[in-house]
């Protein structure tokens, strides 16, 4: 059953020990900002994994169905693993998982490679905590650039590292299964995230093995990365605030096409531990659909949901006026 206890706002001791609610009494240091120090084997990297995407778009047209379906499949697999794992599940605690739940999600979300789930989710929890901040590892007031693909290829500001290490992440740690993961990360993502992909269609449909590797690994992982990016870039400039306009996050439903369910963010930083992100069910939100799938065969439980008073109560206290025209 759908756990509706979210009737107050002021409901901390509801969510558990989650440490995902914005600190309101963190100030950024003063002076000059520390200088970019660049990553060059990350920007290398990326370059290439960009040219490598747009190698694989040039070849579509000589791909067998089966393997653009093959690719589809990748994306969505991978991105589930993302959005219904470190996301949903394990940044925020917004539903329960069992354990066979959790092994799917996690191999899903090696095939992702975006970090194993226990950095990913430390600096999710930071971002939260400290959004548009020195603190948050993709801060958006450094622009689009910085919060879309750029802070992954510079060091991180001190403030993520030393806010970062005083978050507590006892259930992250407490996940054997994610614990493994972060254990054997590097060999998991070869196998799930370029190997697999590849070997599917080359194998199974006798694809040639460059366009094995060149769609369903790199063009995947690409398109996969930067729907994602874009939830922390666009998601955090573009769109509607009608629950908090306080917040830089905003509703972006083309970012939530693209990202399985997550564009909408306003709503998501002003009620983090709503496990549909949105108030609106399965609209534009398949991992919404996916979870509650998971619940129906019995390997999920305990969502948590805000309620339409709630809601309602916080649109007309903070919100931008914008839900009466929608
Ligand atoms: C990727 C991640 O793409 C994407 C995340 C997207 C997030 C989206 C969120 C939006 C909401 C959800 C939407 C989902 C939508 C999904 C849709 C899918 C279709 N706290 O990191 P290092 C400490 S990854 C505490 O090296 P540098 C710690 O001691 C792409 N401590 O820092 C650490 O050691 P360890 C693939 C922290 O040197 C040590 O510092 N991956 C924290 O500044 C060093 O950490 C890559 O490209 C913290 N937060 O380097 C790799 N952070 O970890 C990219 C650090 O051992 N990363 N510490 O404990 C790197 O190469 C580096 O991190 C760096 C910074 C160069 C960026
Ligand atoms: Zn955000
Ligand atoms: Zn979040």
């Amino acid at each position: 059953m759908e756990k509706n206890l979210l009737n107050h706002e002021d409901s901390a001791g509801d969510r558990g020990v989650v440490d995902d609610l914005f600190d309101e009494t963190y100030r950024e240091k003063e002076g000059p900002k520390p200088p970019l120090r660049y990553v060059w084997r990350n920007i290398i990297l990326m370059s290439l994994l960009h040219l490598g995407a747009v190698f694989g778009l040039m070849l579509i047209p000589s791909a067998k169905i089966q393997t653009l379906a093959w690719a589809v499949l990748c994306f969505l697999l991978s991105a589930l693993g993302i959005t219904a794992g470190s996301h949903r599940l394990w940044s925020h605690r917004s539903y329960k998982a069992t354990l066979p739940l959790r092994i799917f999600l996690t191999i899903a979300n090696s095939m992702a490679f975006q970090n194993d789930i226990y950095e990913w989710v430390r600096d999710h929890r930071v971002h939260h905590k400290f959004s548009e901040t020195d603190a948050d590892p993709h801060n958006a007031t450094r622009g689009f650039f910085f919060s879309h693909i750029g802070w992954l290829l510079v060091r991180k500001h001190p403030d993520v590292i030393e806010k970062g290490q005083k978050l507590d992440l006892s259930d992250i740690k407490a996940d054997k299964v994610v614990m493994f993961q972060r254990r054997y990360y590097k060999p998991s993502v070869v196998l799930l995230c370029f190997t697999l992909p590849t070997v599917v269609p080359w194998y199974f449909w006798d694809e040639s093995i460059i366009i094995s590797f060149f769609i369903p690994a790199i063009l995947r992982y690409a398109v996969a990365l930067n729907a994602a990016w874009l939830v922390n870039s666009a998601a955090h400039m573009f769109g509607n605030r009608p629950y908090d306009q306080h917040i830089n996050p905003r509703e972006n439903p083309l970012v939530s096409l693209g990202a399985l369910g997550e564009g909408f963010h306003n709503y998501h930083h002003t009620f983090p531990y709503d496990y549909s992100t949105s108030e609106f069910g399965w609209r534009f939100n398949l991992t919404t659909a996916f979870i509650d799938l998971m619940c129906f065969l019995g390997l999920a439980s305990d969502r948590k949901k805000v309620s339409k008073e709630v809601i309602l109560a916080r649109k007309m206290r903070t919100g931008d006026g914008s839900h009466k025209s929608g």
